[in-house]
């Protein structure tokens, strides 16, 4: 069975027993505005998590309710006052009825708890992937994302680009989690939960959003000094978006002969050991592919906006930004890194 229709079946049962008013609160939050939050859930696992959350908030808010209204009650009900404010109350002990009482209930409570948790995870991670699900593979690196689509051949880094989902014609994309050094943490709070990326052992997740738009997120696992630097972009672009970004992804990189003299500075420097520029002789992969630096908003995972001045910056220190960076500060002339960012702004 397809993913979202299972969860969906799931949700429904679950809202006809209990949740009836809870479950139109994600619809209404839904939206493509950019917010890093988990109450604005937008593809089904986040869903599936927001509506488990609020399901465990409701148990613990009534036990919370229930328990803080019996105190209030009591201190207020039975406080010293009048004549045998002296008097001890008469002691009770050893009530059989009320031991179990506070046993079993709460034990009970726990299997709930534990039961509706184990199957949502259970729902999300086996999903099955459907035959029109789009594959990417994402490595984690010190401080920024490496995005792989296997079956497009696409390399690119820090913005993920995919294909909104529908009811109608669901394209969920799959992502295989991988790393290249340390523990990362791909979290976008709106598309799914958390998932580790992991050194020798990748993992997977899965995303559905149905509305186009800008989602995002970052790096949830300390994997260094600048992890707080590493920012996710993922664009949830129309089938025509998608389509006309991935034929752009696909091409070599532009060739401007007015660019030439940057593009003579970047092969000849060490650029070329890290970055991949496809159609020259850059094969680098240690750092971001180049090839289409200029489709992305952002450089270095959403250190600084890609702009002709940041890119100078960058280059001349990426330290300006992002202080503990893997790419060092080349030591160039001003000259040449201002035909560097002339090379660089021509590859779109
Ligand atoms: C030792 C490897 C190394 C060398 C040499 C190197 N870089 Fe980098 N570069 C990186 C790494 C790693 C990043 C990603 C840094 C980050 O985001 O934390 C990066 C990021 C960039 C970015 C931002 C890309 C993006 O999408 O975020 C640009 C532009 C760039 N490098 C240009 C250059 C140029 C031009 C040169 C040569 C003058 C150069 N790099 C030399 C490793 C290197
Ligand atoms: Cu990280």
């Amino acid at each position: 069975m397809q993913p979202g229709r299972r969860l969906c079946l799931f949700r429904s049962r679950l809202c006809a027993l209990c949740l009836p008013c809870l479950c139109a609160v994600p619809a209404l939050a839904q939206g493509p505005q950019a917010t890093p939050s988990i109450l604005a859930p937008a593809s089904t696992p986040a869903h599936e998590i927001y509506n488990l959350s609020l399901f465990v908030l409701l148990i613990t808010g009534s036990i919370f309710a229930v328990v803080a209204g019996l105190l209030a009650y009591v201190v207020v009900r039975f406080r010293a006052r009048g004549p045998d404010a002296e008097h001890e109350p008469p002691q009770i002990y050893g009530s059989t009825q009320v031991e179990l009482a506070w046993t079993v209930i709460p034990v009970l409570i726990v299997v709930v708890l534990f039961l509706t948790t184990a199957r949502i995870i259970f729902a999300i991670q086996d999903a099955p992937e459907p035959k029109s699900a789009l594959d990417v593979t994402v490595i984690g690196h010190q401080f920024w994302w490496e995005f792989r689509y296997p079956k497009l051949n696409i390399v690119t880094a820090n913005e993920l680009h995919i294909p909104a989902s529908t009811r109608g014609a669901p394209e969920p994309t799959y992502l295989h989690l991988l790393s290249a050094d340390v523990d990362h943490s791909f979290w976008v709070p709106q598309l799914a939960g958390k998932t580790d990326l992991i050194p020798n052992h990748p993992n997977e997740m899965w995303l559905d959003p149905r509305a186009p738009g800008l989602y995002v997120g970052q790096c949830a696992q300390f994997c260094g000094v600048e992890h707080a630097k590493m920012l996710i972009r993922v664009y949830v672009d129309t089938p025509q978006q998608f389509d006309s970004w991935a034929e752009n992804q696909q091409r070599l990189a532009v060739d401007d002969s007015a660019a030439l003299a940057g593009r003579e500075v970047f092969e000849s420097q060490a650029c070329v050991n890290c970055h991949t520029i496809v159609g020259t002789p850059a094969h680098g992969t240690f750092g971001p592919d180049l090839t289409h630096l200029m489709s992305r908003a952002t450089i270095g995972a959403g250190a600084a906006a890609n702009t002709p001045e940041n890119l100078h910056a960058w280059i001349e220190d990426p330290g300006t930004f992002k202080p503990g960076a893997l790419m060092p500060a080349m030591q160039l002339s001003n000259q040449q890194v201002n035909e560097l960012v002339a090379y660089l702004s021509t590859l779109h």
